[in-house]
């Protein structure tokens, strides 16, 4: 066990001695472009919040490299099980920009229905389960998925996701505790940019290092620099390929930095330090891999150039697409709760479409309220 910080990427875009995992040259291309499509997707995300599009939005600037190259170490047919902050796994995992911001708007498009908040995806197709608000719950569904699919004897591995925050949550202990003893084939990330809402990671715990306390629970805790996605791959194939072989879970800490507010509903300006986040925008981790790639002259202004085009017309026809899509009426609140709708609950819905039609109830469904 150890607290030293795994780095691949110098800061001048050269790699260290004998610790490249080797990726093929247009994979590492194909990871630049996820990179920057999740950053455009997350600035629209904005924009759009404050345009009074949508009702909520939840930024993941600065954290591109720790999510993307964490999921980009597992098999497709593996299982997702995410906090709120990791919204480049969907564009890795091909969802298109139409279905997000259907989630977004909460319209006929959206899996749940418009009844999830507007960031909490949820894609089957995509092994990708529904991430919920409560910090700390997915780690536990992720021990028991991962215990399940050892006991049916396949090797299906299983990685979740939390923030520093998430530590300190009663389901830290209980998802790791149960992965440890079980040796549930589970990877723990634990995103640390620094903050939980406005609470600096000093005082979120006295230990060393989030990493560190992987110890407790018998399996390996790893440190990795969040801003290097070479580094953050390599430590997550690592402990993929552990579960898979039946070795059990691993812990990894990647260190990185919230740059934007924890949602649209917060003004970070209010309790950070501007110095800190200088400091840290000096790390970008896009700008980190760019250098990397340049260096291995896989990046030029005209790459540059196509990848940015590229990712702005994907996000301009998606969101034209999402627009488009018809709202749910409140006669949709029927669906999907009961296969089988009780009487009282048929008479409610035949007294809600007798209001309609006399134009009482659902011309208008509104906002989201926040
Ligand atoms: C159990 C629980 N307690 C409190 C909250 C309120 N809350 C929402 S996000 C958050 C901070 C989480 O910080 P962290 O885990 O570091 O994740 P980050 O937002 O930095 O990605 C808190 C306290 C919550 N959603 N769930
Ligand atoms: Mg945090």
């Amino acid at each position: 066990m150890s607290n030293d910080l795994l780095t691949i990427i110098d800061q001048d875009g050269k790699t260290q001695k004998g610790k490249d995992p080797g990726l093929p040259k247009d994979e590492l291309q194909r990871l630049y472009r996820l990179m920057v499509a999740t950053r455009l997707l997350d600035e629209r995300g904005l924009a759009m919040q404050r345009q009074g599009r949508i009702g909520f939005y939840l930024q993941s600037t600065g954290q591109e490299a720790s999510h993307l190259g964490a999921a980009y170490a597992l098999a497709d047919r593996d299982w997702l099980f995410p906090a709120y902050r990791q919204p480049g796994i969907l564009l890795l995992r091909d969802i298109s920009i139409d279905k997000i911001v259907s989630e977004w708007l909460g319209n006929s498009g959206d899996t749940s229905k418009g009844r999830q908040m507007p960031v909490h995806y949820s894609f089957r197709e995509a092994n990708f389960v529904s991430i919920s608000s409560p910090i700390g719950t997915q780690l536990t569904h992720a021990a028991g998925a991962g215990m399940a699919a050892r006991i049916r004897g396949d090797d299906t591995v299983f990685m979740t996701f939390c923030g520093d925050g998430g530590t300190s949550s009663n389901d830290f202990h209980t998802g790791l505790n149960f992965a440890g003893v079980t040796k549930a084939p589970v990877v723990f990330v634990c995103e640390n940019n620094g903050w939980a809402i406005s609470v600096p990671q000093c005082k979120q715990t006295a230990s060393e290092s989030m990493a560190i306390k992987a110890q407790a629970y018998g399996m390996p805790g790893v440190r990795v620099d969040g801003n290097d996605i070479l580094a953050v791959y390599r430590v997550c194939k690592e402990a993929v390929d552990r579960a898979r072989r039946g070795d059990g879970p691993t812990l990894v800490e990647t260190v990185t930095y919230r740059m934007a507010s924890h949602s649209s509903s917060d003004d970070a300006a209010r309790y950070r330090d501007a110095t800190e986040y200088e400091a840290w925008k000096k790390k970008d981790p896009i700008a980190r891999f760019q250098l990397y790639l340049k260096q291995r002259k896989l990046w030029d202004e005209t790459f540059e150039a196509e990848v940015v085009e590229t990712a702005k017309a994907k996000l301009a026809e998606g969101v034209k697409l999402a627009e488009a899509r018809a709202n749910l009426g409140p006669e949709s609140l029927f669906d999907d709760v009961f296969m089988n709708l009780t009487p009282q609950l048929k008479a409610q819905r035949q007294e809600l479409a007798e209001l309609m039609s006399k134009g009482g109830v659902g011309a208008d469904v509104g906002h989201f309220p926040l």
